[in-house]
């Protein structure tokens, strides 16, 4: 079978609509224009003797968005974005059925989540595209706690407002605080003159035509001022990220007119810290206080006080903080990033003047926290052994043409990595380039060399880390960077059991 070129796996990404003839003659090119095998449905899951089923109802529709102060026309779930939460008990039958009323196919993906892959919601690996007036039914039981979100795993749709948290609650959770805050933070552009189908298409054309990486030349060279965290972008180098954004935004509010999240001072908070971000690294702080980290992507670390955190696209943090009195800024500062401005949202515990949309908190400039720095809880750690078998995950690409590979080859044309069920992968994973990438993995967790447990791991460049997972799904899984058009762009590989 021909293996689809660079362009068609370009195109394809595109949802130009020459998915479907592209599909037919290229074999299985990007997540998006694979071929059209007919999934069947999935069997009916019937829950076991005293489980629980959380069930809802998800309506993917175009929606006229109030960002606060701007209005935009985007996609989203229900009316709001980020979408209601999705909440259920560790253990739970998860039965969510979605409706599809865009204008387009579509698919959700329960990012982060143990799950069959039934429910994976990876079109072509693990079912068909839902189209427009279609439905589907996602059955899986969510096996561990914590923070996650879903989006959908089509084209560049994770970049409108199609995403929502799925918190998993611990019924052993000690419970030490009085509040939870769901925090989600997204960079914005749809419906501001473009969609991301257009900036991903203008990526490709610039990759094509050569003036690609103008705005990264001008990037190392502005003007850094100070070295604060996400203006120099240190430690994930000077080139972060590839699409100017207009917005950033908490749960969805420009900076200003933000959200306010009320509390009472002396109250324990649990922030629970959410990147929807498409190309965006956030360094994470709240004016006026330090953090004690407790999680990362869902799992227990050992408890660790610091002023700020870093945060990937796909990445989850929780933070316990004890709130003072007064009026204080939480900030996701982009890393690397000249415009746009910032994300903001106001904790308010008193009355007071609401801090100004550029605010600059003193914890941005103090020790701002990356996952290697983090130590897992005992509770986390894989059992101890060693790896039954190795396999390289090397991350390339260039910007011109604008193409993101895997172990040499854009997805579609590199060759799946391949495992036993009950077998220990190690995944030498080494990023070749100078961007940093998410790397995430669906289906299961990895481990890094100390122990920690995660599933989206920033990778800084030219970094080189040893990832071991447990092959105990069987399925067909993705392992991909999380930046929406790094991986539209081919920069994704198939993960399978033999
Ligand atoms: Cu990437």
């Amino acid at each position: 079978m021909t293996r689809p070129s660079r362009r068609q796996l370009i195109i394809a990404g595109l949802g130009l609509g020459a998915s479907a003839t592209l599909a037919a003659c290229s074999g299985d090119a990007s997540a998006t224009s694979r071929p059209a095998a007919s999934f069947p449905r999935p069997e009916p899951v019937a829950p076991s003797p005293g489980q629980s089923v959380a069930s809802a109802r998800l309506t993917a529709a175009p929606v006229t968005l109030n960002l606060g102060g701007r209005t935009v026309q985007t996609w989203a779930y229900g009316d709001t974005a980020p979408g209601a939460t999705l909440r259920a008990t560790a253990g739970d039958l998860l039965r969510v059925t979605l409706d599809n009323q865009l204008p387009a196919d579509t698919t959700v993906h329960w990012h982060g989540v143990r799950l069959r892959p039934q429910a994976d919601g990876v079109p072509g690996l693990t079912q068909d595209p839902v189209g427009t007036g279609k439905s589907f039914l996602y059955e899986f039981t969510a096996p561990d706690p914590g923070t996650y979100f879903f989006h959908p795993h089509v084209g560049t749709q994770l970049d409108r407002g199609l995403y929502a948290p799925l918190i998993i609650d611990d019924p052993a959770e000690p419970g030490d605080y009085d509040l939870e805050w769901v925090v989600v933070l997204d960079d914005w552009i749809d419906g501001t003159g473009t969609t991301p189908d257009e900036v991903l298409e203008q990526l490709v054309a610039d990759g094509a035509s050569g003036t690609a990486g103008m705005d990264h030349g001008a990037m190392t060279g502005m003007d850094h001022g100070s070295m604060s965290a996400g203006q120099d972008g240190a430690p994930w180098g000077t080139d972060t990220g590839d699409v100017s954004y207009p917005h950033y935004l908490i749960n969805d509010r420009l900076p200003t007119d933000p959200t306010v999240l009320q509390g009472r001072a002396g109250q324990r908070v649990r922030l629970r810290v959410i990147s929807a971000a498409s190309d965006t690294i956030f360094a994470v702080a709240l004016g006026g206080h330090r953090m004690t980290l407790t999680h990362t992507d869902g799992w227990p670390v050992r408890p660790q006080q610091t002023d700020a955190f870093y945060i990937g696209m796909g990445e989850r943090y929780d933070a316990v903080v004890t709130l003072e009195p007064g009026v204080f800024p939480l900030v996701a500062r982009p890393v690397g990033r000249s415009t746009g401005g910032q994300g903001l949202a106001v904790v308010r515990t008193a009355t007071g003047a609401v801090p100004a949309a550029d605010v600059s908190p003193g914890e941005l400039d103090g020790n701002v926290l990356t996952a290697s720095q983090l130590e897992p809880d005992d509770a986390a750690r894989l059992p101890a052994k060693g790896p039954d078998l190795t396999a390289a995950l090397t991350l390339g690409g260039s910007m011109a043409p604008y193409l993101w590979t895997i172990n040499g080859a854009p997805y579609g044309q590199n060759e799946p990595l391949r495992v036993a069920p009950g077998q220990r992968l190690r995944l030498n994973a080494s990023n070749m380039t100078m961007m940093p990438h998410p790397l995430h993995l669906h289906g299961h967790t990895f481990a890094l060399p100390n122990g920690l447990r995660k599933d989206t791991l920033l990778m800084a460049p030219m970094e080189s880390v040893a990832l071991d997972l447990d092959a105990d799904n069987p399925g067909d899984w993705l392992i991909h960077c999380h930046n929406t058009y790094h991986a539209e762009a081919g920069m994704m590989i198939d993960l399978r059991y033999t």
